[in-house]
């Protein structure tokens, strides 16, 4: 490493909250599937910086309505319309089949937003007593990292020394049909999942699992929420991942790559009840539905469906599927995931996925370990059957140790 990046790393450890460990790599550069460091190295990204660069870094036509729209009007506040904002919600809506949409910024806002409305809905439409209102969410679960979030987390890490937090939460294991029905109660007014477990490691539900939640969300009056923040936006192979299980969810959550990675925008999708109870004033947010953000996300909309990366994300996942199954390693204790949101889980006794990791940076292979043992992969959805195979090779020589 050169003393340059060295020095930026030692700044950055300095003066900067410990809230974070990356890998030693210092990125000045990115285009498509590729980042260079400052050293002019060049690497793939299999993160897609948590799945917001699914379009591929510095799209040229989301960059394009970044600037063209930071020349003309960036921020209005909602005490005023902006020029932008129908047409994103027309464009997101047709594009969904949502009724109503709400845009905001980070994904744990939207994810919080949600968990108002559903709320206010639970009282005002399906007559839960106030004060009572029961979310049931996921052991394993990943929202975000706000207080109302990490307060229902079962991840210690996450949530050891942040109390108090707030009730109204009950958690069931992740997949488990039988515990989600027991858990059902009159008050009851939604349940919060992610259709597969991004930080759990891409843990997938037992198939038929989303058929039955859907079911008894209907019968029972109750508001299913899917956090598509990292599945949406073709991560899985179709633009949102409930898709694969034949469903709708009456309230869907998307961020990340809503911008491509140019800004963060988020929004909560609903059907017109549950969104309808937000009153004026009631909830809101400065930057929220701003016209660079919307501009930007009307841009990373167009250009997810119309160069076909949700289709690409299916293909080449396959492909990147098939190609990490048939590597011969005695470390991989399991491959899955969809489309290209895939996950190599490695035996305890490989000593970690870290190394690993650091292993493929040196190959040029940028991806992230999570829970000690798993590697994710998730490059963005422009890669081409060639970058797939030679990531390949660079994952076969790293599991192998050849
Ligand atoms: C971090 C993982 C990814 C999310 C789902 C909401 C949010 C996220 C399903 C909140 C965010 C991130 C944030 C990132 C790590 C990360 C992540 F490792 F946790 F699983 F993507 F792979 N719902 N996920 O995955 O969105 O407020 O961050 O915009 O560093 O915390 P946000």
């Amino acid at each position: 490493m050169t003393t340059e990046a060295a020095d930026l790393i030692r700044t950055e450890h300095a003066l900067g909250a410990h809230n974070y460990k990356p890998l030693d790599v210092v990125l000045s550069r990115g285009e498509g599937v590729h980042v260079w460091d400052t050293e002019g190295n060049r690497y793939l990204d299999c993160l897609s910086a948590y799945s917001a660069v699914n379009q591929g870094h510095c799209h040229p036509k989301i960059r394009e309505a970044l600037i063209e729209q930071s020349a003309k009007l960036t921020l209005t506040s909602r005490a005023f319309h902006n020029d932008q904002l129908a047409p994103f919600y027309e464009e997101i809506a047709a594009l969904t089949g949502s009724h109503k949409v709400l845009p905001m910024n980070s994904g744990a806002e939207a994810v919080e937003s949600a968990v108002k409305a559903v709320r206010k809905w639970g009282y005002e439409v399906k007559g839960v007593p106030e004060g009572k209102a029961e979310i049931i969410v996921c052991s394993n679960n990943f929202h975000g990292r706000t207080l109302g979030i990490v307060g229902f987390s079962t991840d210690p890490v996450a949530r050891t020394g942040f109390g108090p937090f707030a009730p109204g939460f009950r958690v069931v294991p992740h997949g488990d049909i039988a515990a989600f029905r027991d858990a059902v109660g009159p008050n009851t007014v939604g349940f919060l999942v992610e259709p597969i477990q991004g930080e759990a490691g891409v843990l997938m539900a037992p198939e038929g699992y989303f058929r039955e939640v859907r079911e008894i969300c209907t019968e029972m009056n109750i508001t299913l929420i899917l956090d598509e923040i990292q599945t949406g936006l073709g991560r899985t192979g179709r633009l949102l991942a409930e898709e694969h299980e034949g469903i709708e969810a009456d309230v869907t959550l998307v961020g990340k790559a809503l911008s491509g990675g140019f800004y963060p925008v988020s929004a909560v999708l609903s059907n017109s009840e549950v969104l309808g109870v937000l009153k004026p004033g009631e909830h809101g947010s400065t930057f929220g539905g701003n016209p660079l953000g919307v501009a930007v996300a009307r841009a990373a909309l167009k250009v997810l469906v119309e160069e076909g990366m949700i289709e690409n994300s299916e293909k080449m996942g396959a492909r990147f599927m098939e190609g990490l199954k048939g590597i011969r390693s005695n470390v991989v204790k399991e491959v899955r995931g969809r489309g290209l949101m895939l996950a190599v889980e490695l035996f305890p006794e490989a000593g970690g996925a870290r190394p690993y990791c650091e292993a493929l940076k040196e190959r040029g292979v940028l991806a992230k370990d999570t829970h000690d043992h798993t590697i994710r992969i998730a490059p963005p959805l422009v890669i081409t059957p060639e970058q797939v195979d030679w990531a390949l090779e660079q994952f076969d020589a790293v599991l192998t140790g050849s």
